[in-house]
């Protein structure tokens, strides 16, 4: 009877054990499966990852390369004409990628120069609007990484251009790092896309066939209108002539440091070179300079002393519109 006891004591005891144990195994089972599942879930999550980190690279960081020598969206000559009224919330619309203070650069393609576009001013808000218009969509086309500054003249003084070129240049490069600087009139607009706003080997004039000229270059060494010139070219002549009050001779001055400082003027063809420029009266308060003949026959002696290196200005206002920098400065007075 003893074995009666014994053997159900047996029994339970192994039935007890075969639980336990299949217990211990089922978890174990089970532990390892889920060990392995998230093992595998994670190395599938670690190789999305992966994917995901190469495709989200190739979107915010790519490979940037140099952008072609020549830009391959230029379309060549251009219907230019100021018939039709444009206005500023048209560009901004067919201008979307133009960031605050009318600055671009390309997206696909690091851009091959630095460009600060420099339009002295005041009271043509007309004709702004025209060469907004216009430039913002050739600059994109020529791959340049650009801003425009517009340098307004603060009250009613005679117009000084050429001083508000100077703190164009110096304005423009306490914003940004531009190697090349072009300084444009506000009434000039290019007829052909492939007359690239950016800077050559030797100065560059840009507008060098006007319609209202009959698309002829006026004189060899004319150096009016459109220009450009990088850092060491306009440094080299000391930047602009500050002295030039009123309409006309200091184009012929910056020819003549050129010249003096033994620079030569780069030109595109007399077909490519094509430009429109608004027509308009004489503007009131920039009378033609009557003191220009003399002072250009001086430019040798007034070079050195007069220029980039002795400009003085007050800025009276910084604005970063939509499509371009407005900077309204006191240039001072004759
Ligand atoms: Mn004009």
């Amino acid at each position: 009877m003893a074995a009666g006891p014994c053997n159900l004591k047996g029994v339970s005891t192994l039935l007890i054990c075969v639980c336990a144990i299949y217990l211990i195994l089922g978890t174990l089972y089970a532990l390892r499966f889920e060990e392995s599942r998230v093992f595998v879930t994670s190395s599938w999550a670690h190789l999305a990852k992966v994917a995901m980190r190469g495709t989200k690279k190739n979107v915010t960081e790519p490979a940037m390369e140099l952008c072609p020598e020549t830009p391959p969206r230029l379309v060549g000559p251009l219907h230019i004409e100021f018939k039709y009224s444009v206005s500023m919330e048209l560009v901004q619309k067919v201008n979307p990628e133009v960031k605050e203070g009318g600055h671009w650069r390309p997206r696909d393609c690091i851009a091959r120069q630095k460009v600060a576009v420099i339009i002295p001013f005041r009271h043509r808000e007309f004709h702004l609007k025209y060469w907004l218009h216009y430039l913002h969509p050739i600059l994109q086309r020529q791959q340049l990484d650009y801003g425009i500054y517009v340098i307004n003249q603060y009250g009613e003084t005679t117009f000084n251009r050429a001083k508000l070129m100077n703190v164009g240049y110096a304005e423009a490069l306490k914003q940004y790092d531009y190697e090349c600087i072009v300084f444009s009139d506000v009434d000039i607009v290019p007829m052909d896309d492939r007359n690239l706003y950016k800077c050559y080997s030797q100065p560059r004039h840009l507008s060098v066939a006007l319609d209202q000229h009959g698309f002829r270059l006026m004189y060899p060494r004319l150096f009016g209108g459109v220009t450009a010139l990088n850092k060491k070219q306009f440094n080299t002549i000391n930047g602009f002539p500050n002295n030039y009050w009123g309409w006309g001779g200091e184009d012929d001055d910056i020819s003549n440091r050129l010249s003096l400082k033994n620079m030569s003027i780069s030109r595109p063809d007399m077909k490519t070179g094509r430009c429109r420029m608004i027509r308009h009266g004489r503007d009131l308060h920039n009378e033609s300079n009557p003191k220009r003949f003399d002072y250009i026959k001086k430019t040798r002696s007034t070079m050195e002393k007069d220029g980039i290196n002795s400009l003085k200005y007050k800025v009276i206002k910084v604005e970063q519109n939509q499509l371009f920098t407005n900077i309204t400065v006191d240039i001072g007075t004759l």
